[in-house]
């Protein structure tokens, strides 16, 4: 998929610009692409194919030449040329949080420096001080901007993997003589972050397998080729590894490969408890043979009930798998409905119909338009005159609906201290309230406690939203006081939320099983902008499933009726 290629070309273009002082439209515009791109659940070469690359929000006549002209070539040339202009590391060290077009100027006019090794050593040497634009705090921001960046570049986030995983599945499957195939290793177990990608695979001609696989077109780099195992580096630098097994086997090679490590050794020392082996071949009785074809019956032969892939950490499940108490986790199909949307009311790409309807495709009964509040007008924030049009616009839409319905909902701002950016008699007329933090991020923690503490307790506020700020290869979680939160939640009745948006998933798989053990309710929703990104349901689902969580722990997998119950109890 050329999809984040393309974007990618778009932001490095757009960053170029802005160095460059370019019109301040034509940077965002670029910008704006680059997200809309990356938020296509869609292959962009078949929607280019199918001429349908218009209908993609911010793509005009001259960027669907460019998308056109990328996927023809490889290549923009306008890309090209403009790049050849500025030093080759510059665009790396734009990808550093904390530095922006301005401060990569800056420290190239003042010191020369051109990539991220050249910022590393600058600040080491204490170059950066004294340089006028250059605080103190700008050196501590930079300096944990590049830990993020390359904690970022050694590990991809689980969507991203999913993508590079799918790119070699699809056309692997369709292969006659492959019986059976699925990905292992942490992308199995949904990690929230990937190191690289496991392929199983089982077939009686591994050899034609490899071959096939090694020559795949997003293959860069054959860095091992086997008889039954290979590993590739893809043109962005992901390893992926695949291994062909005997049907009999995959059962224990799947086991052994989707790990995790801790997983495999206490199951290996309970295997050895009864007197058997258990390896990447089967299970052994001595030198015999006892299973080994279905990862079900290995479990079963260890006296446990099958483990899901997602809880496989060795965190107390195998415990409970032996007692035969595991948790049913919840799945996408328990899902009814999304609790936090945006429409084109204040920063979505798409109508309150449009977004309805998107709904209704995705199978649920009840979508939330929660658009932003006033004060946050970097994100077109709802003045109090206009969400009175949007609740007339609402009832509409919900007029010409039978089997979905649109709820009148607000993502309203915590400001910075701890107050909610509507008054009371406002909040209180909507369906749904969700609260959030959007500024202010680098306060103490007992402020940020205090702040998201405070909006708990307001009792017009249903569920806190993306609640460390967490935004993966940019932004750490900002310090919380969680087990406050969490008390405070139980005691106002006030869900928390998994963030699904590929970069967010926040909370994370440790927070939600922290809330599920204290009583707490959590939503999963997907913060969509677009129709497209509501699809990302399927990540908090995993972040869900990795943090124990049944359908009885999740808000918005209650049918309308009874969730109006509960958050307004
Ligand atoms: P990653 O790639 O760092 O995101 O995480 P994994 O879990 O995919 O790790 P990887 O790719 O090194 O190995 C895949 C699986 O193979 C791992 O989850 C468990 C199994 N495995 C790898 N090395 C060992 C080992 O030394 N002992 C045991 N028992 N299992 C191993
Ligand atoms: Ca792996």
């Amino acid at each position: 998929m050329l999809n984040l290629k393309i974007a990618e070309t778009f932001r490095n273009l757009s960053q170029l610009f802005e160095i460059r002082q370019d019109n301040p439209f034509r940077t965002r515009a670029y910008e704006r692409a680059a997200q809309a791109i990356e938020g296509l659940n869609e292959d962009i070469e078949i929607i280019a194919q199918e001429g349908r690359l218009r209908e993609i929000p911010g793509i005009g006549e001259d960027l669907e030449r460019k998308i056109n002209e990328f996927i023809g070539t490889g290549k923009v040339r306008a890309y090209e040329e403009l790049k050849k202009s500025f030093p080759d590391g510059l665009l790396e060290l734009l990808r550093v949080p904390s530095v922006g077009p301005k401060t990569a100027k800056l420290l190239y006019d003042e010191l020369r420096i051109q990539n991220v090794a050249g910022l590393e050593s600058a600040i080491a040497k204490g170059k950066l001080k004294g340089i006028f634009g250059i605080k103190e705090k700008t050196i501590e921001n930079i300096t944990a901007g590049i830990s993020l960046f390359k904690a970022g570049k050694e590990r991809m986030p689980l969507s991203v993997a999913w993508q590079v995983a799918e790119s070699f599945l699809k056309p692997l499957q369709d292969l006659p003589g492959v019986k059976k195939i699925s990905c292992a290793g942490s992308l199995r177990r949904q990690k929230e972050t990937i190191k690289d990608i496991d392929i199983l695979i089982v077939s009686e001609k591994p050899q034609k397998i490899m071959h096939h696989f090694t020559s795949l077109p997003q293959v860069q780099e054959v860095i091992a080729s086997g008889s039954t195992k290979s590993s590739v580096r893809t043109d962005d630098g992901i390893q992926v590894d695949c291994r062909v097994v005997m049907e009999k086997s995959f059962g224990a090679a799947l086991l052994y490969f989707t790990g995790s490590k801790n997983f495999n050794i206490k199951l290996r020392q309970i295997a050895i408890r009864k007197s058997l082996k258990i390896n990447e071949y089967g299970v052994f009785r001595g030198k015999a043979f006892v299973a080994g074809r279905k990862e079900g019956e290995i479990f079963k032969l260890l006296g446990m009930e099958y483990i899901e892939p997602e809880l496989r950490e060795d965190t107390g499940e195998i415990e409970l798998a032996r007692k035969g108490k595991l948790p049913k986790l919840i799945t996408q199909d328990d899902l009814r409905g999304d609790l936090h949307t945006h429409s084109s009311w204040s920063d979505g790409n798409h109508t309150i119909q449009e977004m309805a309807h998107a709904a209704i495709r995705q199978g649920y009964s009840y979508i939330a338009v929660t658009d932003h509040s006033q004060g946050l007008t970097i994100a077109n924030g709802l003045s109090v005159k206009d969400l009175l049009k949007k609740k007339r616009e609402i009832e509409k839409v919900n007029n010409t609906l039978r089997r979905c319905k649109v709820l009148y909902g607000t993502e309203v701002d915590i400001d910075s201290q701890g107050g909610l950016d509507y008054p009371d008699e406002i909040l209180k007329e909507f369906d749904i309230v969700i609260a959030a933090i959007h500024s202010g991020f680098k306060q103490s923690k007992e402020k940020l406690t205090h702040r998201m503490l405070k909006a708990c307790d307001n009792k017009y506020v249903h569920i806190i939203s993306h609640p460390t700020g967490r935004l993966w290869g940019t932004r750490n979680a900002y310090e919380i006081d969680f087990d406050a939160i969490l008390t405070q939640a139980k005691d106002t009745n006030t869900a928390l939320e998994i963030n699904s948006f590929p970069l967010r998933l926040d909370l994370n798989d440790s927070h939600c099983r922290r809330a599920k053990e204290r009583g707490v309710k959590l939503a999963i929703n997907t913060d969509s902008h677009s129709i497209e990104h509501l699809q990302a349901a399927r990540f908090g689902i995993a972040v869900a499933r990795r943090g124990w969580l049944t359908s009885k722990d999740v808000l918005n997998t209650l049918p309308l009726g009874e969730l109006l119950k509960a958050i307004n109890k």
